[in-house]
């Protein structure tokens, strides 16, 4: 039995263009804060896989090379790298130009190379360009009695020019376990005896890259492969939608969960509500978060029975159920009324919930 972790998509020296220098500074110097955390989640591990894009691009800071090999130096298992479409080997590639210690490989090789080891075959293969065609196709392991591995980066989307990996690709290949990146939200998948899984980003970076993140835990033998999600503990971005109602500051507080002053929160102001003072609620919210915008979906509140004199399908209608609701006790009214507001919402072609 061997013990894996299995890593991707770290992204690291990402941009963060859509803040500020100083902030987008931080952000990235929590990237490599992130590396510590890292360490720690791979003590007892045998091998350690990561499936590529550690880099976002070929501008890497000479603070991250570091950061990545007190990284590397702080874990005692083999380490190995497929780099991904973010980070292909070209001229000049860190991966090429830096030592980075014996226990760290790195497949450079856009063909698949197999290393062996006491326990196990790893095998891998490398972006040697931005985009490659499927380098799984027509793989099969050497020796299908050992524990054979892979680490890869591409994606199972058809016509995908990242590496497309095909069900029958995985499915032929006799690999137990199929370490890949590219995709960054978690995903464990299984074709053929192939266990196949993406740990997903190690951090979200954006909106598209919302809940928990962090990396699987593999436990591996020839009959049985358990992955277990470790989530990492960085800054979360989530989109929430609330319900405005009459007093939205107190909406969006009832929403909330306790504890979100890492987070960047983007806030959904949805159903009928007058002006929502959008200034006014981020400057009281705003405390609570690393980062928030609160965005207005709502739609102008309208007085109930006002267009109960027309003579159109909705006053006729309308005019029917006010005789009713002048005429009701108080529980019923409020069933009335919200039979008149379902209603005319749905005549307006908005989106209603029951
Ligand atoms: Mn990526």
């Amino acid at each position: 039995m061997i013990r894996i972790l299995h890593a991707a998509d770290f992204h690291l020296d990402s941009a963060f263009s859509s803040l500020p220098p100083e902030k987008a500074a931080s952000r990235r110097r929590e990237q490599r804060a992130a590396l510590e955390q890292l360490a720690a989640l791979c003590e007892g591990c045998d091998l350690v896989l990561l499936s590529g894009d550690l880099f976002d691009s070929a501008r890497v800071y000479r603070d991250t090379l570091d950061a990545l090999k007190r990284f590397f130096a702080a874990v005692s298992a083999e380490i190995f790298i497929a780099p991904g479409n973010h980070d292909y080997l070209t001229q000049g590639s860190p991966y090429l130009t830096e030592d980075w210690g014996e226990r760290v490989h790195i497949f450079t090789s856009n063909t698949v190379e197999r290393v062996r080891l006491d326990a196990c075959d790893v095998y891998g293969a490398g972006f040697t360009a931005q985009e490659m065609p499927p380098m799984l196709d027509g793989f099969r392991v050497n020796d299908p009695d050992r524990l054979n591995l892979m680490v890869l980066h591409g994606d199972l989307q058809p016509n995908s020019v990242y590496n497309y990996i095909s069900a029958e690709a995985v499915a032929a290949s006799g690999l137990d376990y199929l370490a890949l990146g590219h995709v960054h939200k978690g995903e464990v998948r299984q074709f053929g005896k192939t266990v196949c899984a993406w740990p997903g980003c190690l951090m979200g970076r954006g909106f598209d890259e919302c809940g928990e993140k962090g990396v699987y835990k593999v436990t591996l033998d020839k009959s049985a492969c358990k992955t277990e999600f470790l989530p990492l503990r960085t800054r979360k971005y989530e989109i929430l939608s609330v319900d405005a109602g009459d007093d939205p500051l107190a909406a969006i507080r009832a929403a909330l969960p306790a504890q979100t002053g890492d987070d960047c929160y983007r806030i959904l102001l949805t159903g009928e509500s007058d002006a929502v003072d959008l200034p006014a609620l981020e400057r009281a919210l705003a405390p609570r978060f690393y980062s928030l915008s609160v965005r207005d979906c709502t739609v102008p509140k309208q007085a109930l029975w006002a267009a109960a004199g027309d003579d159109t399908l909705r006053g006729h209608f309308l005019r029917d159920l006010k005789e009713q609701y002048d005429t009701a006790d108080e529980g019923q009214r409020r069933r009335i009324a919200a039979a008149a507001k379902l209603v005319t919402a749905l005549m307006d072609g908005r989106e209603v919930s029951l």
